[in-house]
């Protein structure tokens, strides 16, 4: 039944027209996957040798080691430490793909990309330690892009963004050992470490798992945001639209779906190109109308206000509703079945990444060099594709909300701060006083085996009744953004009074939208500019909040998770990570760790239990801080309570 697949109706909608037109989904490969393997759920199979595969009996009657002698520990920790190494490795590429194309920009070897935010250059030159007096910007930007690579291939020494982190916790990763050196250095000593007969005490493998995690929030992920930031222009708050609603009958429709701005922001640049534009006319179209699907989507969102069309299982959704002309992908979270769902509609699908082809399918490679001459060349193609629409087989759902998102972890809470515009006190301030309980960052994917956006909107709803300011990223947010909960006055409808009180006062969305999934390093930022503005305690782990991924699927997720455990904050996985298999590690991830870096994990499928957990965390940091007690009773709303409207 559609219904029990989304709560979004224009995603039901759309799965209602693919059940009508024999159009296998996501879900029912989902369903024809039934019952899925129980080792690789638990973690106990292992095939990182040719004496396997090997499989552990996780009811203690068959074999209870692999061929070398490896147990449930240790396959359970190296399958979990691979998973962490592939989430930073991706999530590091992107940083290092942004970081050439700087220096690129910089050489004045692409039109297409300039420096956009200069403040922000020079900020970040100074964290390098770069002198900028009487460089002038392109000078400045190589020099920040030759920086930032060289944190990739560093052998020795720390990370420069770790540092943004408390002293205290600097001070706590150096004792344990799990201080990121470089990046890529972290992510090869990992996969080392989990090859055949090399690590097998999984406390060891996991501290290197938070090292290499590490790496990824406060390194590849933070040049990631930062320099994007610099090339692209830091988000401001901005109005837009989102869901299928959004795409139009009588323009061409182009979806860009993905994770990389690098391309997507030139297609903005090329979608209003009189030229295009005269083209579009042509071929009978009014105009060229761009969405956006996954983190790509957000990259363009943020700067630009693009309408995100939907998050990551409405990727084939779009295509079915038959008003899709082309869809270009890039990097991450690209279903494969894209192949076959556009061969049954009209809607060419373009690959543009050399690290991403799909067989079969056109691909037009991007280069930096010539950006804006790819784009017009991709947007060409989808225009001349209109004329093939088949009329009767388009069927847009109706269903579009408006939202603001594009904050940052300047924008956001020097918006917070009110006439305090360029400080955190007020942010601190409302969580000393108790206005606001605390904040949870509500992030990640959606996955087929939970209802679609049901448990991202159910936690958040339960969250912010609860007066828990709430950040979300990636298509968490995209959820966010489809009921109101981004949006002023619709959203603080669903909030507790306090929250409800600041939100009035500043004119701010209880869900703050901070972006793509490289982004959850705002969330890092944020939290130790929390802890430097003082009276909540000197290290993250103090802080009255915590972390969640209730809809989780990719790896990315895993190390998103990890660094977030690593740098001390209680975090909760809807469906747990695959390592039920092992009672220690279990244990390890969700009590011990909590003891060596203050954060550690609960897996809880009920997200209303899960958003309870998070309360109760924040609760207990309260307390600890003897900070006064929550001003208004749990769930008490200045309005009367409502039902989330679609
Ligand atoms: Fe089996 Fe050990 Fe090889 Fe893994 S490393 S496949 S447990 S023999
Ligand atoms: S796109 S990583 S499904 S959040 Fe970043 Fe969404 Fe998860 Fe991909």
């Amino acid at each position: 039944m559609p219904e029990n697949r989304s709560i979004d109706p224009a995603s039901v909608d759309a799965l209602k027209k693919a059940k009508a037109e024999n159009i296998e989904t996501v879900w029912d490969r989902y369903d024809a996957m039934q019952p899925q393997c129980g080792f690789g759920e638990l973690g106990i199979c292992c095939r990182i040798c040719n004496m396997g595969p090997c499989r552990i009996d996780p009811f203690g009657e068959g074999p209870q080691e692999g061929v070398c002698g490896a147990n449930a520990d240790t396959i359970v920790a190296r399958n979990l430490a691979r998973m962490i190494a592939a989430g930073a490795a991706a999530h590091s590429d992107h940083g290092r793909d942004v970081a050439n194309t700087l220096i690129l920009a910089a050489e004045g070897k692409t039109d297409a990309y300039k420096v956009k935010d200069i403040q922000k250059l020079r900020r970040i030159a100074e964290e390098y330690g770069i002198n900028t007096s009487g460089k002038d910007d392109s000078k400045i930007a190589l020099e920040v892009g030759k920086a930032a690579l060289v944190e990739f291939g560093q052998q020795e020494g720390e990370l420069k963004f770790a540092k943004r982190a408390p002293q205290k916790r600097q001070e706590l990763w150096r004792k344990l050992g799990i201080m990121p050196r470089g990046i890529d250095r972290e992510i090869v000593e990992m996969m080392h470490r989990t090859t055949m007969g090399v690590d097998n005490d999984y406390k060891n493998i996991i501290g290197q798992g938070m090292r290499t995690s590490l790496t990824d929030g406060w390194g590849g992920s933070m040049i990631a945001t930062e320099l994007q930031d610099i090339l692209f222009g830091s988000p401001k708050p901005i109005r837009a639209n989102v869901n299928m609603g959004n795409l139009r009958e009588d323009e061409v429709n182009i979806i860009v779906h993905g994770h990389e701005p690098t391309l997507s922001d030139v297609v903005v640049a090329a979608s209003r190109d009189p030229e295009l534009l005269e083209l579009a006319k042509k071929y009978g179209a009014k105009g060229i109308n761009l969405g956006g699907i996954c983190c790509t989507a957000s990259e363009i969102l943020m700067r630009h206000g693009i309408p995100v069309t939907g998050n990551f299982l409405q990727q084939e959704l779009a295509v079915i509703t038959g008003a899709v002309d082309l869809m270009m992908v890039d990097v991450q979270c690209i279903m494969p079945s894209l192949s076959n769902i556009t061969k049954c509609y009209h809607t060419k699908l373009v690959t543009t990444s050399p690290k991403c082809k799909i067989p079969n399918v056109t691909h037009v490679e991007f280069h930096e060099e010539k950006a804006y001459e790819t784009a017009k060349e991709i947007l060409r193609m989808g225009i001349e594709n209109f004329k093939n629409r088949k009329k009767n087989a388009i069927q847009i759902p109706s269903n579009t909300k408006g939202f603001i998102a594009g904050f940052t972890a300047e924008t956001a809470f020097n918006i917070l701060g009110g006439r305090y515009r360029s400080t955190y006190r007020p942010l601190n301030d409302a969580i000393i006083s108790g206005r606001l309980r605390g904040a949870a960052g509500v992030v990640g994917c959606c996955n087929p085996n939970i209802k679609h956006d049901w448990a991202h909107l159910t936690m958040i709803k339960e969250l912010i009744k609860n007066d828990v300011l709430v950040v979300t990223t990636g298509c968490s947010a995209i959820a966010a953004a489809k009921v109101g909960l981004l949006d002023p006055e619709e959203g603080k409808r669903f909030a507790g009074r306090g929250l409800q009180e600041i939100c009035e006062a500043v004119g701010i969305p209880p869900v703050l939208h901070l972006g793509s999934c490289v982004d959850n390093s705002r969330i890092l930022i944020v939290l130790s500019n929390v802890v430097k503005e003082g009276g909540l305690g000197d290290d993250l782990s103090d802080l009255p909040v915590a972390g969640a991924a209730p809809e989780w699927m990719s790896e990315k997720a895993v190390a998103i998770g990890f660094y977030v455990v690593a740098s001390g904050v209680f975090t909760i996985f809807g469906t747990p990570q695959p390592v039920l298999g092992s009672k220690n590690v279990t244990r390890y991830l969700c009590d011990d760790l909590e003891k060596i870096v203050g954060g550690k994990y609960a897996f809880e499928a009920d997200p209303v239990k899960a958003a309870r957990l998070m309360i109760e965390h924040m609760n207990k940091k309260r307390a600890a801080l003897k900070l006064a007690p929550v001003m208004y009773e749990e769930g008490s709303l200045k309005k009367e309570k409502v039902a989330i409207s679609a």
